[in-house]
């Protein structure tokens, strides 16, 4: 079996190296990046191409690509792996919205990749927790209206800003010690350090950024409810790795919250925390590394009259189950993986 990875030298990149060996140990790996470099990762020295030499009449074929890239580059290079006999996994926004192209969360709707398929676009960091809390409750008890508020890490931005961030933050930290300044003379409001910051890119006419039409469209394509009433607000937090959304949820038929927590800790892909409170549910101790989106601090909302209106919070490692570990699962669709932990239930035929 021949694996590749395009975007080897990135975050999410580091994340599939680890997460391929577990699942497919033997594979033989072809790494790609923006040039030739050598890489190192878990004590191995990797080479890495340019990932230009695909374009090449005598690029090698293979069986499975991840392509974990910008928007365009993955419209430059998925046709082309495909072309070479790569199943392909997409990582960026270029295809989410495709119909011709399934939108998949392993656990939510697998099924959308068959057999026959040959090309599936792998959501949002944020869209992926979330689709895994909803869909036990949409399955047990419909979805009214979802109202979330995200919070999340700087590694969403990349592997630059959150490099740039660490600096930054030990920066900062040495010029209070040493001269007393304080954070709010020493950083820089434009910047991540010490800061919440609107993830306002690429804000449309309705005055939503990207990030936020991303949440409300990949849930609602993946959920395979068009029509869904769901709005969202994102923002950035100092945090170098961990997404946290604060989730507001109608149902269409009222419940307890002893039903709402059998139908969550059912989920797959789930670990479900009991209690209000949300103990055991923080970014940085319980997320990193995790390959289960953590939902907990179930609560009824203040408004509820009729068992409907519900909050609570969902989190994910944002480099792992937000896209390495959902993209693995995908895989192991068409070629099963070692680790059950990163396989989901049998593919359906075309
Ligand atoms: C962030 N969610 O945290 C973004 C990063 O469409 O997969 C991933 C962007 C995407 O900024």
């Amino acid at each position: 079996m021949r694996i590749c990875i395009l975007g080897a030298t990135g975050l999410v990149g580091s994340e599939l190296l680890t997460l391929i060996a577990r699942a497919w140990p033997t594979a033989e790996l072809a790494l790609y990046a923006s040039r030739d470099q050598t890489l190192a990762h878990g004590g191995d020295t990797h080479e890495v191409q340019a990932a230009s030499s695909l374009e090449r009449g005598d690029a090698p074929g293979g069986d499975l690509a991840f392509v974990a890239l910008d928007d365009q580059y993955s419209a430059r290079y998925c046709p082309r792996l495909v072309e070479l006999g790569y199943r392909v996994i997409d990582k960026s926004n270029t295809y989410r919205m495709n119909p011709e192209v399934p939108l998949v969360v392993a656990g939510v709707n697998h099924h959308r990749a068959t057999s026959a398929t040959k090309l599936v676009a792998n959501p949002n960091c944020t869209t992926i927790p979330l689709t895994l809390a909803l869909e036990p409750l949409r399955a047990r008890f419909g979805l009214g209206e979802i109202t979330v508020s995200s919070y999340q890490a700087i590694s969403g931005a990349g592997l630059a800003p959150l490099s740039r961030f660490v600096d930054m933050t030990v920066e900062g930290f040495t010029r209070m010690q040493t001269a007393g300044e304080l954070w709010g003379e020493l950083l820089d409001p434009a910047e991540y350090p010490g800061n919440v910051v609107p993830h306002s890119g690429k804000t449309d006419d309705s005055g939503f950024s990207s990030e936020e039409r991303k949440l409300v469209n990949e849930s609602r394509k993946i959920l395979e409810l068009p029509e869904l009433g769901i709005s969202a607000q994102c923002c950035r937090v100092p945090v170098p790795a961990g997404h946290y959304e604060n989730v507001w949820i109608e149902l269409e038929r009222g419940a307890d919250a002893e039903e709402i927590s059998e139908a969550l800790a059912s989920g797959p892909f789930v670990h479900y925390h009991p209690g209000a409170d949300g103990a055991g549910l923080t970014a940085l101790a319980t997320v990193h590394r995790r390959d289960h989106a953590l939902v907990g601090r179930l609560r009824k909302d203040n408004r509820d009259t009729d068992g409907r209106r519900w909050c609570l919070t969902v989190a994910a490692d944002n480099l792992r189950l937000g896209a390495a570990t959902n993209a693995v699962r995908i895989a192991s669709a068409w070629f099963p993986a070692s680790d059950p932990l990163l396989g989901i239930p049998s593919l359906r035929q075309a």
